[in-house]
């Protein structure tokens, strides 16, 4: 047994333990001190979900990596899980090829900004051959270009207190992430795929590429970036949209 293997292990065990000894109720409680309850967890009912949210961040101390894959693995389908939104300001944007577009960041930043579609594609960017990975259990690889949503935050100055980063789409699947998520390397706004533009469908003008979770967490055509210490206020208080359609908060793979 490695030493990772060892701590989940350890982790997981011991918050199940509490969990048995003292009921979920204390668990959770003793999870959300420690800043390990994911948003969604509605108390009791939820908490097996947020005990899993719980171990991966105690794990996420290494910072591990999402596979990278070589330029022979990207596939040949690449499927889309929702075409781009049916929504006139959208179509009107996609018809001017993005020029009037601007991805708005506001919240706890010292400097709100409104990015272009080019001031986005001037920035440092990397590429990554990644995974996409549905729920719904098909996946592809392909590569994604983009800026880090790192270097966006030290941009507009992110506060230190801030925990979440909260994404809005042209559509109503908004969402949002949690700071060590936010600040991973890997966690892009791409707004490149396979050497091209991204297409409406794959989530033009720009979307979060974000390998480590779900394709669910993956938002397409995003308008806004808002960045907050508390999701309880903003809309259901669940932290996304996707628990109202079944899917936990938390997408890690
Ligand atoms: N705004 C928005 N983002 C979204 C979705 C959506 O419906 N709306 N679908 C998600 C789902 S379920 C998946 S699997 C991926 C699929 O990405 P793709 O269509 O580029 O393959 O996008 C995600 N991002
Ligand atoms: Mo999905």
């Amino acid at each position: 047994m490695n030493d990772k293997v060892s701590r989940r292990k350890i982790i997981t065990t011991g918050l199940a333990a509490v969990a048995g000894v003292s009921g979920l109720g204390v668990a959770a409680t003793i999870a959300d001190r420690y800043g390990l309850l994911a948003p969604d967890h509605q108390g009791v009912c939820g908490v097996g979900e947020a005990l899993t949210y719980g171990a991966q961040r105690l794990l996420m101390a290494s910072h591990s990596l999402a596979r990278e894959f070589g330029r022979s693995e990207i596939s040949k389908v690449h499927p889309v899980n929702h075409e781009h939104p049916d929504y006139d300001p959208y179509k009107r944007l996609l018809y001017g090829k993005f020029a009037d577009w601007r991805l708005y960041v506001d919240g706890m930043v010292a400097r709100p900004a409104a990015f272009s579609l080019d001031g986005l594609k001037r920035m440092p960017f990397r590429s990554q051959i990644t995974e996409l990975a549905c729920e719904e259990g098909w996946s592809y690889i392909a590569e994604w270009t983009g800026v880090q949503l790192s270097y966006i935050l030290n941009l507009v100055g992110a506060s230190a207190k801030a925990k979440w980063v909260v994404l809005y789409p042209f559509n109503d699947f908004w969402g949002s992430i949690d700071m060590p998520e936010a600040l991973h390397p890997q966690t892009l706004l791409a707004f490149g795929m396979n050497g091209e533009d991204l297409t409406a469908d794959h989530g033009a003008p720009v979307r979060l590429r974000i390998p480590r979770q779900l394709g669910y967490k993956n938002l397409k055509f995003l308008a806004r970036i808002s960045v907050v210490d508390s999701l309880k206020n903003v809309g259901d208080g669940n932290g996304s949209a996707a628990p109202e359609i079944g899917y936990s908060w938390y997408g890690g793979i």
